[in-house]
């Protein structure tokens, strides 16, 4: 299945929510106050959150008079095209080595994507290390060896509560030596204990960036979509603790809120680089804006 389906499939749910009642607003209306109230009710409806709403109506407004919109087609399309540019930003494709960082909250998903996300790197022909650095539960090293062997990728782990920053220095060595493309570094995301993620956090930032300063760097944030606009805050406080360069949507499959994406790009500005659609090592997809917005108006 290409993006296109897969998304299509995950998005069944937040289209329910969307699509056939945005088709019913445009078939044959006056752009009233009352259409554009209805609009904004269908888009908070979906998960776009207020702001983002607001965004995407003003600028229809503008738009529609300034192109002199009549039909409820051109409507609908010009909708489609402002939706789309709202969450269409330019990723830098990855030079190699790269090194990627997954972060988040307990649940969200940051092991299975690393899973995934090491066989998304091996189809391309790129080698592969991951390193454990969720050292909070053995349990948690144990699952991604797990994923390591699924995907045919290497793994470097240390004991149960031991440094994280420690796993990471040994897996960029262990990079270095073998000449590894990618090294992805799993994280434990305990929240409630905000001070020491931090620490480790930062800890684990500074080794990558003294001992592999040429790699290409990326850091995720790793999200599920399933808790909609509560997401929001989980990506600012981990925005606040490192620099964030974009977000993995886990859990599109099964929820009613993927409209989430659009309340992300509208209050950080974050692009969407991958998305979970289900629980196996090939439900993970690159981001596409306009495939996803054909599914969801489709
Ligand atoms: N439906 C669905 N489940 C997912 C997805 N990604 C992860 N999960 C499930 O979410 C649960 C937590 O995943 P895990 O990777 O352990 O989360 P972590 O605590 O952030 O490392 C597991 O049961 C996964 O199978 C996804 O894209 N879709
Ligand atoms: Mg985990």
């Amino acid at each position: 299945m290409g993006f296109f389906s897969k998304i299509a499939e995950a998005l069944k749910k937040t289209k329910e929510n969307f699509s056939k009642k945005l088709y019913a607003l445009f078939s044959g209306r006056a752009l009233d106050d009352d259409f554009y109230d209805e609009l904004e009710a269908i888009l908070i409806g979906a998960d776009v959150g207020v702001t983002a709403a607001e965004q995407i109506i003003e600028e229809f407004r503008d738009s529609c008079y300034r192109e002199k919109i009549k039909t409820p087609e051109q409507g609908r399309d010009l909708l489609k095209r402002i939706m789309t540019e709202s969450i269409d930003y330019e990723i830098q494709p990855y030079s190699y080595p790269l090194v990627i960082l997954v972060a988040g909250v307990n649940g969200v998903g940051k092991t299975t994507a690393i899973g995934k996300l090491a066989k998304y790197f091996t189809k391309k022909g790129k080698s592969v290390v991951l390193a454990a650095a969720d050292t909070f539960r053995a349990a948690a090293a144990e699952q991604l060896e797990v994923w390591a062997q699924r995907a045919g990728v290497r793994i470097i782990k240390h004991e149960e509560g031991s440094d994280p920053a420690a796993v990471v220095y040994d897996a960029i060595a262990s990079a270095k030596a073998k000449n590894t493309d990618v090294v992805l570094i799993d994280t434990a995301g305990r929240l409630q204990n905000k001070k020491n993620l931090m620490n480790e956090l930062a800890k684990i930032n500074k080794v990558v960036g003294r001992e592999y300063p040429d790699c290409d760097y990326r850091t995720y944030i790793v999200i599920d979509a399933t808790t909609g606009q509560n997401a929001l805050s989980q990506v600012e406080a981990f925005d606040e603790i490192i620099d964030m360069d974009g977000i993995i949507l886990n859990k599109l499959d099964g929820t009613a809120k993927g409209g989430v994406v659009f309340a992300i790009s509208a209050e950080r500005e974050l692009p969407v680089v991958f998305v979970g659609v289900g629980e196996g090592i090939d439900d993970l997809e690159e981001f596409d804006a306009g495939a996803f917005i054909d599914a969801l108006f489709e």
